[in-house]
């Protein structure tokens, strides 16, 4: 393992003014989200929707330093035959894959789950890394509602993270390890941040008993925030200052880089969150978006699957980018989103 290229393609990941887009979607998931606008989903229209993304010039190459693939996308070709993870190449971003294979019901925890997919992911790794994959992504499902999470679920979870982690950086990919803690229940902040504290301190834990450097990685949290349900929603200052005093806490400054998740939050709610924590720094990491629905929902919607609106995807897309990349310096205000409009 050469810890120092793996320190600088993680370095680059995070970058101020830039972060990552997931593109991850299993095919269940862009399925639902095909649904929701109308679209078939097909593995043509699935590669064309992808297509549009990365032929994006101005968000590929000035706000997105990394694309999350799932595993059909990353063998795809364009229209004109040019691999997809050239496209993403040639625009200066890093293309990375997603290797977990989904979640799995957790026996004896009722209504939790563990991630599976470390069965043959060492020969996986070897694949990806010849494509091009120079990072990896593995989410956990950690769920919060009356009685749970267990410490069981949190503790195999982070046992899993913490084994693809390894295996990962064996590979020269860099891991990103995503302990998510999910925000569709009726909990309130508090609640979100504690149970996030136990689990990035599992986590963390894990990582160093299974010898993963941390210099050679970027976590992709959720933040400390209320749940959907919950009937008292705290502000983007709340927000903004308990994640930052959570991640202050559990995560170690060795680490080069934090890329939250948007977990269902409306696009402009996750951008000044982010925008948010930036004016409490300085900060010990690179703290940026790996978002998914927050940086496509718009682009979805522009596009709709029909050729004749590509261009309005890619606006759409390039506007989320830029406002996500301000927000990573701490430079954007809603007023931007108005002009926008
Ligand atoms: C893009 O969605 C990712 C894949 O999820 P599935 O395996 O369920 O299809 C997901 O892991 C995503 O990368 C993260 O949750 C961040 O996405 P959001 O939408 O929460 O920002």
């Amino acid at each position: 393992m050469n810890l120092t290229e793996l320190n600088k393609v993680a370095t680059a990941m995070v970058a101020p003014g830039k972060g990552i887009l997931a593109a991850d979607e299993s095919s269940g998931t862009i399925k639902k989200r095909f649904d929701a606008i109308g679209v078939e989903s097909t593995e043509a229209n699935r590669r064309d929707y992808r297509e549009m993304l990365f032929r994006s010039k101005e968000a590929m190459s000035q706000h997105i330093s990394g694309v999350i693939l799932y595993d059909e996308t990353i063998w795809q070709d364009a229209k004109d035959g040019t691999p997809l993870v050239k496209l993403i190449e040639q625009s200066g971003a890093i293309p990375g894959i997603k290797v977990d294979e989904g979640t799995q019901a957790l026996p004896m925890c009722p209504g939790e789950l563990v991630t599976v997919g470390l069965d043959k992911l060492a020969e996986r790794l070897k694949k990806y890394y010849e494509r091009g994959a120079r990072f990896a992504k593995w989410r956990a499902v950690i769920d919060i509602a009356g009685g749970i999470p267990s410490m069981t679920a949190i503790s195999v979870n982070a046992h899993a993270l913490a084994r693809y982690a390894a295996l990962c950086q064996a590979a020269q990919i860099v891991p990103i390890v995503e302990p998510e803690v999910l925000m569709d229940g009726d909990h309130d902040i508090d609640r979100c941040y504690e149970v996030t504290q136990r689990v990035l301190n599992k986590t963390f834990q894990e990582l160093r008993v299974q010898r993963v450097a941390l210099e050679g990685m970027v976590l992709k949290p959720n933040m400390a925030i209320s749940g959907k349900k919950c009937a008292k929603q705290a502000s983007v200052e709340e927000v903004a200052e308990k994640t930052i005093r959570l991640l202050r806490t559990c995560v170690p400054a060795a680490v080069p880089g934090i890329a939250f998740l948007s977990g269902g939050q409306s696009d402009e709610e996750a951008t000044a969150h982010l925008n948010a924590m930036h004016k409490l720094g300085p900060l010990p990491w690179g703290l940026t978006f790996s978002y998914g629905r927050a940086l496509q929902a718009a682009p979805q919607k522009a596009w709709s699957g029909k050729a004749e609106n590509v261009a309005a995807g890619q606006r759409a897309f390039s506007h989320r980018a830029r406002m996500n990349g301000l927000a990573s310096k701490g430079e954007w205000q809603s007023s931007l989103e108005q002009k926008a409009a």
